[in-house]
C-alpha cells in the first residue's frame, strides 16, 4: 500500500516544479536576463527516486536515498526541448547523471526516465560528474565527463587523493548510451575535456585542461587543445595550451573550458570559467573568449574580467562563491540558454541571443593588467560620454 504522505509531498512537488520563472528585473547588465528562480535543484528530483513509497516497508516515509544537491549539467536541444544532463549527487556524495527535459528552457524541468546507466568498463572509477554534451558532425552525441578514482599512489592513511581523467560515452537518442574507452592524454591529470562539434584537419578535436594534481593544476592548467584519429581509441599525444593562467586576472589560478563553443559568424565563443584564491578560498566565475573559425587555436576576442559571477544567494551553498557552466543551448531564433550552476549547489539559467554575445564578447575591452592601466581605460571611457552628454 502507497503512503498517503508520498501524496501529500507530489502536490507540493508538482506546484514547486510547474511554477513560472520570470525573469528578475531587478538586475540589469545589458548583455543577458537573469531569472528568479534556479530551474533545478534537489526538490526537482522525483519522489520515486528518493522514498520507498510502500507503507509496510517506509512506515514513517523516510526519505531512503537523499540527494544532496544537482549542478553542473550538459545542455542539449532536441525535438524542440530543452533537455539538461544534470550531476545529481546523492547524500552519499556519489554523484550521478540523470536527464531533466523543459519545453521552454527556463522553468518546469522534468527528470525522466531513471538515472543514466552505461557498459562499466572502469572498475577504478569511483565518481563521475560534469557532463558536456556535444552534436557532433559525425552524427553522434558525445558526452565527455569527469571520472574520479582514489590515487593509487597515495600514501597509506591518505584516503582523499584522487586522479581525475576524462571519460566518454555516446548516444543518439540520450537513452541507449555507449561507453567508449576513457581520453588517454599525456597529463597525469585531466577535468573539463570537451569535444569540439566539428572535425578539424579530419580529426576529432577536443579542449583539455592538463593538471598535475587533483585540486591544483600545477605547473599545467590553461584550455588546452589537442586532436586524435580515431574516437573509439581516443588518444591525444599532444596538447597545446590556446588559453592560460595569467597574474591578477579572474582565471589566475586556474580555468577550463565550459560546454563546447558555440559557432557564430564572427567566431567561436567559449564560455569558460576562471578562478582565483581568496582569503575566503577559490572564486569561481565565468568568462568568454573566442577563437577564429579558420583556427580553432587562435584566440581572437577576449573581454576583461567576468561574464557571469556568483550573485546574492547564488553565493551560497556547498562550495561557496561558485559559479560554474558545461551546458549551453542555441535554438532554431538564435536564442542563447546558458545554464550554470551556483556554489556547486543548484542550476541557473541566463539567457541572451548570439547576437549579444558577439558583441559582448567583441566590444568588451580586455583587461589591461594593470591599476593604472584600468584606471586610463576608465577614464577615456567617461571622458566619451562626457562629450556626448555635453553635446545634448
Ligand atoms: O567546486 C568547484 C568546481 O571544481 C571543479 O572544477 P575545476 O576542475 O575547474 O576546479 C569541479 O569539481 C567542478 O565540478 C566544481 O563545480
Amino acid at each position: 500500500m502507497i503512503h498517503e504522505k508520498y501524496y501529500e509531498l507530489l502536490k507540493k512537488q508538482t506546484a514547486y516544479i510547474e511554477k513560472k520563472n520570470p525573469i528578475n528585473e531587478e538586475f540589469y547588465n545589458g548583455v543577458y536576463n537573469r531569472y528568479m528562480d534556479p530551474v533545478l535543484t534537489r526538490n526537482h528530483v522525483p519522489l520515486t527516486w528518493r522514498y520507498d513509497l510502500n507503507k509496510d516497508t517506509n512506515p514513517y516515509f523516510m526519505e531512503r536515498l537523499g540527494i544532496n544537491a544537482v549542478f553542473n549539467p550538459g545542455a542539449i536541444y532536441m525535438d524542440g526541448k530543452y533537455h539538461l544532463i544534470a550531476r545529481v549527487e546523492g547524500n552519499d556524495r556519489k554523484s550521478i547523471f540523470a536527464i531533466a527535459s523543459s519545453d521552454t528552457g527556463v522553468d518546469n524541468f522534468n527528470f525522466i526516465n531513471y538515472p543514466i546507466i552505461w557498459e562499466d568498463i572502469d572498475e577504478k572509477e569511483i565518481n563521475s560528474y560534469d557532463m558536456r554534451l556535444v552534436k557532433h558532425e559525425d552524427g553522434w552525441i558525445y558526452g565527455i565527463y569527469c571520472t574520479e578514482s582514489k590515487d593509487p599512489e597515495a600514501p597509506i592513511g591518505d584516503d582523499s587523493s584522487a586522479i581525475a581523467q576524462a571519460g566518454l560515452v555516446r548516444t543518439k537518442d540520450l537513452l541507449a548510451w555507449e561507453r567508449l574507452p576513457n581520453i588517454v592524454t599525456t597529463s597525469p591529470q585531466q577535468r573539463n575535456v570537451v569535444l569540439h562539434p566539428e572535425y578539424v584537419d579530419g580529426k576529432y578535436a577536443f579542449y583539455t585542461r592538463p593538471q598535475d594534481g587533483f585540486i591544483s593544476t600545477g605547473a599545467g592548467g590553461g584550455i588546452g587543445f589537442g586532436t586524435c584519429e580515431d574516437i573509439k581509441n581516443p588518444v591525444i599525444d599532444h596538447e597545446v595550451v590556446i588559453e592560460g593562467k595569467h597574474y591578477h586576472t579572474v582565471y589566475e589560478v586556474k580555468n577550463g573550458q565550459g560546454p563546447a563553443p558555440i559557432k557564430t559568424k564572427a567566431g567561436w565563443i567559449h564560455i569558460a570559467h576562471g578562478v582565483r584564491n581568496t582569503a575566503a578560498g577559490l572564486r569561481y566565475v565565468l568568462y568568454t573568449f573566442a577563437t577564429s573559425l579558420d583556427d580553432p587555436t587562435k584566440v581572437i576576442a577576449k573581454p576583461g574580467g567576468y561574464f557571469i559571477a556568483p550573485l546574492m544567494e547564488e553565493r551560497v551553498g556547498d562550495v561557496s562563491n561558485v559559479v560554474f557552466c558545461n551546458g549551453i543551448i542555441v535554438n532554431e531564433h538564435d536564442d542563447v540558454f546558458i545554464y550554470y550552476a551556483s556554489s556547486d549547489t543548484r542550476v541557473h539559467v541566463a539567457t541572451t541571443t548570439v547576437e549579444k554575445l558577439i558583441d559582448y564578447t567583441f566590444n568588451t575591452p580586455s583587461d589591461q593588467f594593470r591599476s593604472l592601466d584600468c584606471a586610463i581605460q576608465r577614464k577615456a571611457l567617461v571622458q566619451e560620454n562626457m562629450k556626448l552628454l555635453e553635446q545634448r
